[in-house]
């Protein structure tokens, strides 16, 4: 039938019997005149969102084709919450016997108080882009024009949420040469994001390490890891505005690994598991992913003194490490960027990344 669109359907439920109360949900929609039910995703058993002292969720999504307009949908959806017994609650997050929430409306883009298409936060949530990469990965997020299979990745398996109150720190990461710095610039210079900038310059010692003075290796590292926690401090954030440091503090224990000798290297990681404790948490990664051949590349181009001696050894290690960081990394969402592809002189290259981590924290 023309007018159809392919719309897709969250579900959610952490009280009574919940597993019914989805299956009941989902018989309603699929009875209701102007809906046909496609499929729908396996039934999966999620924690509360936010850590909240509340009942595992069973989670799941429903894909339909509908000629109802979007609003009609809304309101037909509440009416089934309400018909199977969702209580209304000031309390944010309350547990439900049933929440139905339109995740996407074919391509629709709606910003509305009452009705927000695509769903305003599912890209940060893993128990609804799980269900959804079950029923097809390919499906395109119409604001970020991004997969659900990316979108899902990005999350290693966590779910997030806007939280104005935390620092809106954005920590750019990936090897020497990826240009971290670059973007980190044209982030502060365009959007007017506050940078942080690692005390590269000023370490006494990092000179003399790349020199080849071994015995200073462990002081090189905590003097980076002394001034990224005076830089990290959280109340050194203010709600208002977005800050972007152009370094990862997880990235120390890669660096520390290849500097540092087994003595050095016990006493460093116990120092930094302690202190690493009071640093802010980044809201959003971006992790810069460049060969180390091209870094290579890169670094021999721009020849700084002391970095002249690196070699592709060194940055085939170094890249295994963020590798191995962000195969795990479970922080905050990461945005992994292509770097061999991109080229952040161009002013539309650093547009599209702010934008991104604009509707990634919810600023746009
Ligand atoms: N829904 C919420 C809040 N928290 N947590 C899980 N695991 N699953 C949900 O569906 C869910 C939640 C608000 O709609
Ligand atoms: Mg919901
Ligand atoms: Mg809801």
């Amino acid at each position: 039938m023309s007018g159809e669109i392919t719309a897709y359907i969250g579900l959610g439920s952490n009280l009574g019997n919940k597993q019914k109360n989805i299956t009941k949900a989902i018989d309603a929609i699929a009875s209701v005149k102007g809906i046909k039910l496609f499929r729908t995703s396996s039934v999966i058993e999620t924690k509360p969102l936010a850590d909240k002292k509340q009942p595992n969720y069973l989670n799941s999504v429903a894909q339909i084709k509908t000629t109802l307009k979007a609003v009609k949908l809304l309101k037909v959806l509440k009416k089934i919450e309400a018909s199977l017994g969702r209580k209304i609650s000031k309390e944010k997050w309350s547990s439900r016997t049933i929440d139905l929430d339109i995740l996407l409306f074919g391509n629709k883009i709606v910003r509305k108080k009452d009705l927000c298409l695509p769903h305003r936060q599912m890209h940060l949530r893993s128990f609804v882009l799980k269900g959804l990469c079950e029923l097809d990965g390919q499906l395109i997020h119409p604001v970020l024009n991004e997969n659900v299979s990316v979108l899902y990745s990005r999350l290693s398996g966590k779910d997030f949420y806007f939280d104005e109150n935390r620092p809106q720190l954005v920590s750019i990461a990936g090897v020497i040469g990826a240009g971290k710095t670059t973007l980190a610039e044209g982030l502060r210079d365009t959007f007017g994001f506050r940078l942080i900038k690692e005390s590269y310059d000023t370490n006494p010692f990092l000179p003399k390490v790349y020199a080849g003075q071994k015995s200073l290796a462990l002081d090189s590292q905590l003097f980076f890891l002394l001034s990224q926690c005076e830089q990290l401090r959280p109340e050194n954030f203010s709600p208002d505005g977005i800050a972007v440091s152009d370094y990862i503090m997880d990235k120390e224990m890669i660096y520390a690994r290849i500097w540092l000798d087994s003595m050095q290297f016990e006493i460093y990681r116990k120092i930094n598991a302690v202190m690493s404790k009071t640093v802010a948490d980044p809201a959003i990664a971006v992790y810069l992913k460049l060969s180390p051949q091209k870094a290579l590349e890169r670094i021999k181009k721009r020849s700084r003194p002391y970095e002249l001696g690196i070699d592709l050894k060194f940055l085939e290690i170094l890249f295994a490490g963020y590798e191995k960081l962000f195969e795990t990394f479970n922080r905050c969402p990461v945005i992994t960027i292509d770097a061999d592809a991109v080229d952040f002189r161009h002013k539309q290259e650093i547009k599209a990344i702010a934008e991104k981590i604009n509707y990634y924290l919810g600023r746009d």
